[in-house]
């Protein structure tokens, strides 16, 4: 496994929607552990190909707490079958976009169609965070960044501040 470098916004792969993979092969399996790899040592919670230079459908999310088991979960072609009517805001932030965090607003509860690890179909009811973690993840591979659903006067705020961190990276 590889811990992979993570794209920070602004970045036109960040913007560009992924394809669905033909089949969850050896090369996918790889892309799903060096994801997860990636993601607990950012430390996040959740991971979309694109934040890797991937362009494939497929992200990874663990939204267990500090002191319980490790919920690894890995989804090919993932796709938002049911959303509840109901709607929670919540604080979001993402790897791509470091130390900026804005709230939300996203259904409560969704259901989503996807393969697993071994290419099967499955689906899953999520709530409550990992219901955010998803929409988020699956945004993501759709080339949508959670600062698209924030007010203009906002993103531009944050997407200033990216500009300045970037330049600055660039020059260290
Ligand atoms: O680590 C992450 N935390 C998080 C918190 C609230 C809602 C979504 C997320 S996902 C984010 C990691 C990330 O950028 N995934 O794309
Ligand atoms: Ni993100």
């Amino acid at each position: 496994m590889a811990v992979l470098d993570i794209i920070l916004a602004p970045d036109p792969i960040l913007k560009t929607p992924t394809t669905p993979v033909a089949a969850v092969d050896d090369r996918v399996r790889r892309l799903m552990d060096d994801m997860l790899e990636t993601m607990y040592a950012a430390p996040g919670i959740g991971l979309a190909a694109p934040q890797v230079g991937s362009l494939d459908r497929v992200l990874v999310c663990d939204v267990a707490g500090k002191d319980e088991e490790p919920r690894p979960l890995k989804f090919a072609n993932p796709t938002i079958t049911w959303r509840s009517d109901a709607v929670v805001t919540g604080q979001e932030g993402c790897l791509s976009f470091p130390d900026h965090y804005a709230d939300v607003a996203r259904p409560e509860a969704v259901r989503i169609a996807y393969l697993d690890e071994t290419g099967a179909e499955q689906e899953i009811a999520a709530e409550g965070l990992l219901a955010r973690c998803l929409q988020h993840e699956i945004d993501h591979l759709d080339g949508i960044v959670f600062t698209d659903h924030l007010s203009a006067l906002k993103r531009s705020i944050i997407l200033r501040k990216m500009g300045k961190l970037k330049r600055t990276r660039r020059a260290a």
